[in-house]
């Protein structure tokens, strides 16, 4: 927020016509730079704080939230919102980013929609709901990603015999920010059991890497989000393995990327994973704008700033911007990271920077 500075530090002159002056132009709602304080400061004056917010915390409420509070048609997504305690009960993981965990219980569907902002879910625990996507349904499985981009229809349906929760991570706050925000409600498909054992888009951009579909589908394809919409946690995994092999680390980060462009997915969000061998610890470094990060397996810790945090599976944190950063991996540890970084690259306001442990 920015402080108008005190009476006591205000710009004084033995002139009797500042004080009118100075009502004057408040009555014509305009205001003086130089009173202004905490404007232009010299690093990002940020008010999220680092969290963590506990695996079997969040797998509680969600269970208790689908216990006290029924979903049906009409109804809304059973999602809990990750509210930074910084940000004075704003329901934001960041002032940029939404986070969530959603919990869909076995027969339930969240009914279609769409918003202009872009959506992206990662499972971090059980499977069997597919969501449609204009359509096209995606069964979502543990260590998934599942792109939502911006105002196509999605409904989640869950057919399967076991709850499921996943991490949801909107960049909403940004959309906010841009007054760009529209919704609106869809026709939701009668819930179907014979749910396609793939989806279109991974029919086309999903069968191979290096290999995308020349011609109509590829011309089609004319939006800045990654044309796969989901990415398969066996892929990553597989990719993670070989990586991981491939050089001696014993630290392997991959970025997720549209496979017909040299893109992010999403133009708002990256989406990278990372897999930490026992005992190794990540570089310690700090960029601008927001990551949002879910421990899919294993266990270690991050530093935050000055605190260090323990992490099982299952848990979500957040890093701030221009907060120091390292993981440290215990047992071996998968991390998966989303951020706003293509924005803040799109703008040219991306710094990163490896800092001296
Ligand atoms: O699943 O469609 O966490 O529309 C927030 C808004 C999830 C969703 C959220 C949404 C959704
Ligand atoms: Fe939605």
């Amino acid at each position: 927020m920015i402080k108008i500075a005190s009476t006591a530090m205000r710009y004084h002159a033995d002139n009797p016509h500042l004080d009118g002056f100075y009502a004057d132009i408040d009555e014509l709602h305009l205001q003086p730079l130089w009173e202004m304080r905490g404007l232009l400061t010299p690093n990002p004056k940020v008010s999220a704080v680092p969290h963590v917010w506990g695996s079997a915390e969040l797998r509680k409420a969600a269970e208790r939230s689908g216990q006290l509070v029924p979903i049906d048609r009409g109804g809304d997504r059973r999602v809990l919102a990750l509210s930074n305690p910084g940000l004075g009960g704003k329901p934001f993981i960041s002032s940029t980013l939404w986070a969530a965990v959603q919990f869909l219980q076995p027969g339930e569907l969240a009914p279609a929609h769409r918003h202009t902002p872009s959506a992206l879910r990662f499972v971090l625990d059980g499977g069997g709901v597919y969501t449609l996507i204009d359509g096209d349904p995606i069964v979502m499985e543990r260590g998934d990603l599942v792109l939502t981009p911006a105002w196509t229809f999605h409904e989640h349906h869950n057919p399967s015999d076991q709850s499921m929760m996943w991490l949801d991570v909107l960049d909403l706050p940004i959309v906010a920010a841009l007054d760009a925000v529209f919704f609106e409600e869809g026709p939701s498909a009668e819930a179907d059991q014979s749910v396609a054992p793939q989806s279109l888009s991974e029919q086309r951009y999903g069968q191979g890497p290096g290999l995308v579909p020349t011609g109509v589908s590829q011309i089609s394809h004319d939006r800045a989000f990654s044309p796969l919409t989901v990415y398969r946690w066996a892929d990553t995994d597989a990719a993670l393995n070989a990586l991981l092999e491939a050089d001696a680390s014993g630290h392997a980060e991959l970025r997720f990327r549209d496979p017909s462009r040299d893109r992010d997915v999403m133009p708002t969000l990256r989406c990278e994973m990372r897999r930490i061998s026992p005992g190794v610890a990540t570089p310690v470094d700090r960029q601008t704008g927001t990551r949002v990060c879910a421990v899919l397996n294993g266990s270690g810790s991050v530093t935050l700033g000055r605190e260090v945090y323990s992490l099982t599976a299952g848990d979500i944190f957040v890093v701030p911007s221009w907060c120091i950063h390292q993981l440290q991996a215990t047992t071996t540890m998968d991390v998966f990271t989303t951020s706003d970084a293509p924005v803040l690259e799109a703008l040219e306001l991306f710094r990163r920077s490896e800092v001296p442990a």
